[in-house]
């Protein structure tokens, strides 16, 4: 069975890579409009594309950062927040200033579809809190930003491995390897 992983994101490659992920990768050129209004929606939208393009089943996820001081912001506009990762950094610690609740979480879905039809979702989160200070240089995003307070770093201060062995991906990740595992009876 081959599996293709859709997405134009370098950070989500890198962590797919770090799960041992054997995806070929799509052209991911003409992007589906993300108009869903959940992560499931969106994750739902982009593997049902992407599996118009491929001749197996596509793996696409959405994901984001939840801020509960914000309602939830930038949730499922977390990559279009603003921009670019360091504007998009900008306006959270700006939304952010004078308030005392900190509390956020990372969420990933993940949809795997084939011939234009979503076969599952998979949710993963992770919970942690948003600091002021951008510290460390690894990760991408939001990380920066991301305080969790297990490590006492954030997650741009931890490893990639350490981070992603606790990461809303891996959670996510891992259940679609036992749901891959029991459906095609591979991996
Ligand atoms: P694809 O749709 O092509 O996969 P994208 O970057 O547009 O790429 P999303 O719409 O799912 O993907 O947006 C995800 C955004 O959420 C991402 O750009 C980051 O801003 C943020 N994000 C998600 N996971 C993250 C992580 O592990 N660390 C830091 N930021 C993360």
């Amino acid at each position: 069975m081959k599996l293709y992983a859709a997405t134009s994101n370098k950070g989500k490659l890198r962590e797919f890579a770090l799960a041992g992920l054997e995806a070929a990768p799509v052209d991911t050129s003409n992007p589906p409009e993300e108009n869903g209004s959940t992560f499931e929606e969106n994750a739902a939208i982009k593997a049902r594309h992407y599996s118009l393009l491929t001749d197996g089943p596509v793996i696409a996820e959405d994901s984001g950062l939840e801020v509960d001081a914000l309602g939830g912001a930038p949730g499922i506009h977390s990559a279009r927040y603003a921009g670019s990762d360091s504007e998009n950094n900008q306006k959270l610690i700006t939304e952010l200033q004078g308030v005392e609740q900190r509390t956020a979480r990372y969420v990933c879905v993940i949809a795997i579809a084939e011939k234009g039809e979503v076969l599952a979702t998979f949710r993963g989160e992770v919970e942690g809190e948003i600091v002021d200070q951008a510290r460390g240089n690894s990760g991408f995003g939001y990380d920066p930003h991301f305080y969790y307070p297990p490590f006492q770093q954030t997650f741009a201060e931890t490893p990639p491995e350490k981070k992603f062995k606790v990461s809303h991906r891996r959670k996510a990740l891992d259940q679609l390897f036992a749901w891959l595992k029991n459906r095609f009876q591979t991996l």
